[in-house]
């Protein structure tokens, strides 16, 4: 089976590398240098301690090791083209990549830029980190994998076997894209407004907030239609979308979203990933985007406030 490389040690790529280490070759990469010695825990609560071959970015490029069959990259969506740069001059051009990126920025970027195959996944699997040493996977979910222009379907295939193989359920998929912006569509409604409150999910659903949700799916579906992007259920419109962002929300209620937890943790937040593609297809087909950009200066004002 072809080596897995994973550039970026937070929550996703620690549970693939948990994951898949017992079945094929896997390396762990990360600007600095973490514990080999891991701690998994499942969704059902049981603890594992599990060696893994965990190196630092520079550890890497030193060894000159064999070309990996796939390169995942798992960091941030701002964080994945300079992670892919680090380690590019060691990997041939044609090595499959694999983004895991929140948003719609890093994706076609990669995409336009690596020779190779590009294939991107958006996953509902649940995970966190504990400490330097441990990742909780938090909830089972499923992983759609497929590439942006559709022409890697048997790469998209072979992956998908492989991660349902290593217990992360996942699906070859020819509408990646479609899958991405309906990811991106809830993404922009739920975090910049629990992020900017700092509220759980659930607290969306009270008055004090419904009122914004709703103004924001309206912008939001105006956008999705114009890119042809419906609804995973339902019809195209404001009630679908809707529909979908409630329904996330209570499926979520307790969640601390991401945003929330990097303005928490005083780090950069995807804004550039999730609400930038949103007001520059809104400006492109020449649509309202009012509330969108508010929310997203108001998450830069927070962004600059951080004094760092
Ligand atoms: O994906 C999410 C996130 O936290 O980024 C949501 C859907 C908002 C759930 O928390």
């Amino acid at each position: 089976m072809s080596s897995h490389w994973i550039l970026g040690p937070g929550a996703i790529g620690r549970l693939l590398a948990h994951s898949l280490s017992p079945f094929t070759a896997t390396a762990l990469i990360g600007r600095r240098a973490l514990p080999d010695q891991q701690i998994f825990t499942s969704p059902e609560g049981e603890q594992q301690t599990r060696l893994l071959n965990v190196l630092t970015v520079d550890q890497l490029v030193a060894e000159t090791p064999e070309p990996p069959g796939f390169v995942h990259i798992t960091t941030k969506a701002m964080a994945a083209e300079a992670a892919l740069a680090s380690i590019a001059e060691v990997i041939p051009p044609t090595t499959p990549l694999v983004l895991w990126q929140n948003g719609f920025l890093a994706q076609p970027r990669i995409t336009q830029l690596w020779p190779g195959p590009v294939l991107c996944a958006t996953t509902t699997e649940g995970a966190y980190l504990t400490d330097d040493d441990g990742v909780v996977h938090a909830g089972h979910g499923h992983t759609y994998v497929g590439d942006l222009n559709n022409q890697h379907a048997e790469l998209a295939e072979a992956l998908a076997q492989t991660l349902s193989q290593a217990g992360l359920t996942a699906t070859a998929v020819d509408d990646i894209r479609q899958r991405l912006w309906q990811k991106l569509a809830v993404n922009a409604t739920i975090n910049p407004l629990v992020a900017l409150n700092g509220v759980r999910n659930g607290e969306l659903r009270g008055e004090a907030y419904a009122g914004r949700v709703v103004t924001v799916v309206k912008e939001v579906a105006a956008i999705m239609r114009a890119e042809g992007i419906a609804p995973p259920e339902g019809e195209q419109g404001e009630k679908s979308w809707l529909a979908l962002v409630w329904k996330v929300v209570e499926n979520t209620a307790s969640n601390k979203a991401s945003m929330l937890q990097d303005i928490e943790a005083l780090r950069p937040t995807e804004r550039g990933a999730i609400m930038a593609p949103l007001v520059e297809s809104a400006q492109r087909h020449g649509l309202t985007s009012k509330e969108l950009q508010a929310l997203d200066a108001e998450i830069a004002e927070l962004e600059a406030a951080y004094g760092h």
